[in-house]
């Protein structure tokens, strides 16, 4: 028995019954619901579905008052095991890869500023079709994708290119639960990068494109302000670049365990 599982789960039931009172539900729509729910899971879709409209909401509150850098959802898409890439630090590419070349640059710090030198970045992104490698057949294995230590400075380097706007697939059971509510399906285009260093927490974030389209609609609520970037064109000319600094916080005391909830 968890007073913590009756909370939480008990929580949402009760949210559930009052809509379906406020909504005056009927038994035909709640057959449509059960077999939408059971083709989300048989289409592989929950991690997709939950990233997209619940992530956000998690990320918000686990992180709010954070000090360093803004954090944002990690998304279904990342895969263990990257590469650590060397110079040039470019993020594997197909030798005909789309899209125009861009240099993100920057540095680690801590929240007083000081670099982190040794600190890590796992990078991954979408093509400039918006289809994810590991993801998606159309991409070799490996593409886009790479992580990049800073240097002596916490300085770093990552050649990539700039990638599409992404759209949920719209075929499956989220897109259409998306086309049925009237809701965009899309997300702009984003640069994902975990940002670790010993002794801090790690920074789930992403980074987003001034002037992209979607930055306003999101489908998955994951923009903010601190995080859209403006390449232009300076030090790594003719590439368009852009320099954006990560702060990390100082690692916080061990919070209570709240991990075995469900179980
Ligand atoms: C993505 O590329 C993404 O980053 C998230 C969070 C959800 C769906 C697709
Ligand atoms: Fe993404």
């Amino acid at each position: 028995m968890s007073t913590r599982t009756d909370e939480l789960a008990g929580g949402l039931l009760r949210h559930i019954h009052e809509q379906i009172a406020a909504s005056d539900l009927t038994y035909e729509e709640f057959g449509a619901l059960k077999q939408w729910l059971i083709d989300v899971g048989e289409a592989g879709e929950w991690p997709l579905f939950l990233d997209v409209f619940v992530e956000s909401a998690v990320e918000q509150n686990a992180f709010k008052g954070r000090e360093g850098s803004k954090g944002t959802i990690l998304g279904p898409y990342h895969l263990e095991g990257a590469p650590v890439l060397s110079a040039p630090f470019e993020l594997p590419r197909r030798e005909d890869e789309q899209g125009e070349r861009i240099v993100m640059t920057g540095r680690v710090v801590d929240a007083s500023g000081t670099p982190l030198p040794g600190a890590v970045l796992d990078a991954w992104q979408a093509d400039a079709e918006g289809l994810y490698s590991g993801f998606d057949a159309r991409l070799p294995e490996g593409i886009l994708r790479g992580k990049v230590i800073a240097d002596d400075e916490g300085r770093f380097e990552i050649r990539t290119i700039l990638p599409a706007p992404y759209t949920i697939p719209t075929e499956g059971p989220t897109g259409r639960l998306c086309k049925a509510a009237g809701w965009s399906p899309w997300r702009p285009a984003h640069i994902h990068v975990i940002v670790t260093a010993e002794g801090h927490e790690e920074l789930v974030t992403q980074l987003f494109f001034d002037q992209g389209e979607h930055l306003d609609d999101d489908v998955a609520g994951a923009v903010k302000d601190e995080l859209v970037v403006k390449p232009e064109v300076g030090p790594y000319a003719p590439e368009r670049s852009f320099s954006y600094d990560f702060t990390l916080a100082t690692v916080h005391a061990s919070t209570p365990d709240t991990a075995g909830a469900v179980a």
